[in-house]
């Protein structure tokens, strides 16, 4: 068993750091990616996606020639699928409870299928529900009659599958990828096997084994845990409001007990990842996963109070303001990315924010995000993107969203209270009262 060439289909913010991190340590990668764009970008030596570091590695593979992008896939001694898994459109059942969407590994398995041979590994790494990789592997059977899989009960099945799920920390991939500890969730002992020789290449984490149900149950229960966490603390933040208390105040208090450590509130939970997973056990479970689903409720209606807090922060300036209307105010929003330090906007709670604003506030809006250089298409209508400088001098109202490094710096203590809202908690403990 060895894997000189390697297939990762889908190079986004997980499949392209994977792939470069096979290159870096000399085996041949082949990318798979239905983008042209993104295709055309990493075969110049170049990166569609903003992650720290990725820039030199992927140039570095790509000019020594163990790298290259491709829109069909060719053959290949192991195949890493990571393509995404979102919730499938207008898919609400009567729960209301959003149900996964599996096309793109459906797709992926296919493609792939016309090129495997015996020997062959198969891994999927997107975030799956549970049974996903035996639907894949039956995907792969329908299309391949000719070879044998992990589910034919044979002891050495011509083709391995594994579900390895990715773990990495947008803005720390290129660490994590190496550190992190890595599950190995194998349909057989053997596929885990083939599986961990197959990461062992560049990972440096242990390589932990289980089966595959239990990894994919692994990594959702990760994020679940994560969002119930994050739910936790956005209920505290408006139940603190309610009565008059600091809430970052009683946070760092209370995380002083040795047994507990309180996560942060903020705008609400974003991002593909934690505000989706969940749904993946609540979708299969829906009696049972209670906590789960009312944390992302909780979450979910965060940004809606968010809006409430401007309308009120808006109701009071032109209360103050007599000889304004809301037109004439300027309501400057800081970050719009879906977490601190990044460019990426997906599922953003903020960016939602911003769009709901722009059609209740009539107003012109000032958007400062320090990780981007344009605005969104549905944000350039009545949306400016300006420096930090111009908006907190120009704006009347503040609306603090994302705590970007950037925003960390500098003084706002000049700043009225009364119109600013800020769900970060950086700058309103900046005022003396
Ligand atoms: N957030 C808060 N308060 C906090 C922490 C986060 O409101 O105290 C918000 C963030 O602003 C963001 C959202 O939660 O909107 C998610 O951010 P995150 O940093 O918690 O997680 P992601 O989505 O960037 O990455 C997560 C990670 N999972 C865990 O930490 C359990 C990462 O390890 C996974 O690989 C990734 O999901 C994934 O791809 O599934």
């Amino acid at each position: 068993m060895s894997f000189e060439t390697v297939s990762v289909i889908g190079l986004g913010y997980i499949g392209l750091p994977t792939a470069a991190m096979f290159a870096s340590r000399k085996k041949k990668v082949i990318g798979v990616d239905v983008n042209q764009h993104a295709v055309d970008t990493i075969n110049r030596g170049e990166i569609h996606i903003v992650e720290p570091e990725l820039d030199i590695i992927v140039h570095a593979a790509v000019t020594e020639g163990y790298l290259k992008a491709t829109t069909k896939p060719e053959p290949a001694d192991a195949f890493l699928i990571a393509v995404p898994t979102p919730f499938k459109s207008n898919s609400d059942n009567e729960n209301g409870i959003p149900e996964p969407d599996l096309t793109y590994i459906e797709a992926a398995a296919k493609a792939i299928a016309t090129v495997l041979k015996k020997g062959d590994l198969v891994i999927l790494e997107s975030t799956s529900p549970v049974g996903a990789t035996e639907q894949m592997a039956e995907w792969l059977k329908e299309a391949r009659s000719d070879l044998s899989f992990p589910q034919d009960n044979n002891i050495e099945p011509d083709v391995n599958v594994a579900h390895c799920p990715e773990r990495v920390l947008p803005g720390h991939v290129v660490r994590e990828l190496v550190e992190n500890d890595r599950v190995i969730g194998g349909m057989t002992l053997k596929c885990s096997e083939a599986a961990i020789k197959l990461y062992k290449t560049f990972v440096k984490g242990d390589c932990v084994t289980t089966n595959a149900r239990t990894a994919e149950m692994a990594k959702l229960t990760e994020n679940s845990c994560r969002d119930v966490q994050i739910a936790f603390a956005n209920e505290l933040s408006i139940i603190c409001d309610k009565l008059d208390i600091d809430v970052w105040e009683l946070i760092s208090i209370a995380n002083r007990h040795p047994r507990i450590n309180i996560l942060q509130p903020g705008p609400g939970v974003g991002g593909h990842c934690i505000a989706v997973d969940p749904w993946f056990i609540v979708s299969k479970t829906p009696s049972e996963a209670r906590i789960i689903h009312t944390a992302r409720k909780v979450n979910d209606a965060k940004p809606g109070w968010v809006l409430n807090k401007v309308k009120l922060a808006l109701a009071n300036y032109l209360l103050d303001h007599k000889d304004k209307v809301a037109s004439e105010v300027i309501i400057a929003c800081y970050g719009v990315a879906f977490k601190p330090d990044i460019d990426d906007l997906r599922e953003s709670p903020a960016l939602n924010i911003v769009v709901e604003l722009q059609k209740v506030h009539s107003g012109p809006l000032f958007i400062v995000e320090p990780n981007i250089t344009t605005l969104p298409e549905n944000l350039e209508i009545k949306s400016k993107l300006v420096s930090t400088k111009e908006a907190l001098i120009h704006a009347d109202i503040h609306v603090m969203l994302v705590d970007h490094k950037e925003f960390k710096k500098g003084d706002v203590s000049f700043l009225n209270k009364k119109y600013l809202v800020d769900c970060k908690g950086i700058w309103e403990n900046s005022f003396v009262d």
